[in-house]
């Protein structure tokens, strides 16, 4: 399998975000990662409950990847309208004892549930969890903004994960968020990551062609 690209909605310029989304689907891009925040788990806001629902209006190919970096995410899923096609992102450090519960509501509504790590976090939290999940995110920079730089360690961490993973015998996907450059997408592609959250470090740098960042970006993590 080739490695994807879920460029990062919140990176690119918000009084144009319906026609970045067509651009994107017209270009074959298989997924839009779409950053909730709480101001609580993290402390920043970034796109709504209602913007994340109305982007299920104009995507035509492209599937929801919604990362929620939020207490009690479960009670935000009505309003962005969660179902079939959406890979759905809860953080494990957020959750506490409600994980479970929260894991089995996305899969209800025919999403797919991943679990997300903040760079403190181990990769052994999850292997109890792998059995129920699709896909992990793994951090590589703090949760709550963009523009980070990334932890160190987090090349060895996702190949940790990785091997984790196969040695499961799950099949499950591992998407990295957090600093994905030009420099690093290689690396992170080499350690394991089959999903990359493309944001400031690399399709969304300024005066860049989209067509040509997108192809650039696919032909580096292939
Ligand atoms: C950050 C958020 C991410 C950012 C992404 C930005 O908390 O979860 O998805 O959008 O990290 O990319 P970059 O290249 O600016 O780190
Ligand atoms: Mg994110």
């Amino acid at each position: 399998m080739n490695g994807i690209l879920s460029p990062s909605l919140m990176c690119a310029d918000v009084l144009n975000l319906q026609s970045e989304l067509t651009v994107l689907d017209n270009l074959g891009v298989e997924y839009i990662h779409l950053d909730f925040m709480d101001n609580r788990f993290v402390h920043n806001l970034t796109l709504n409950p209602e913007l994340i629902k109305a982007t299920k209006d104009v995507l035509r190919h492209m599937q929801r990847d919604i990362h929620l970096m939020a207490f009690e995410p479960e009670q935000y899923f009505d309003r962005m309208d969660i179902g079939a096609g959406d890979i759905v992102s809860v953080h494990y450090e957020a959750c506490g004892d409600t994980l479970g519960d929260v894991i089995a509501e996305i899969r209800r509504r025919g999403a797919s549930p991943f679990i997300a790590i903040s760079p403190d976090t181990p990769c052994e939290a999850l292997t109890d969890w792998f059995s129920a999940i699709d896909g992990v995110v793994l951090m590589t920079v703090y949760p709550g903004f963009a523009g980070r730089p990334i932890v160190k360690g987090s090349l060895e961490k996702l190949s940790h994960m990785r091997r984790l993973m196969d040695d499961s015998g799950y099949r499950l996907l591992l998407e990295v968020d957090g600093h994905v450059s030009w420099e690093l997408c290689g690396q992170m592609r080499a350690a394991g990551a089959d999903l990359f959250v493309a944001g400031s470090s690399s399709l969304y740098q300024p005066g860049l062609d989209r067509k040509e960042a997108v192809e650039r970006m696919a032909a580096l993590v292939k």
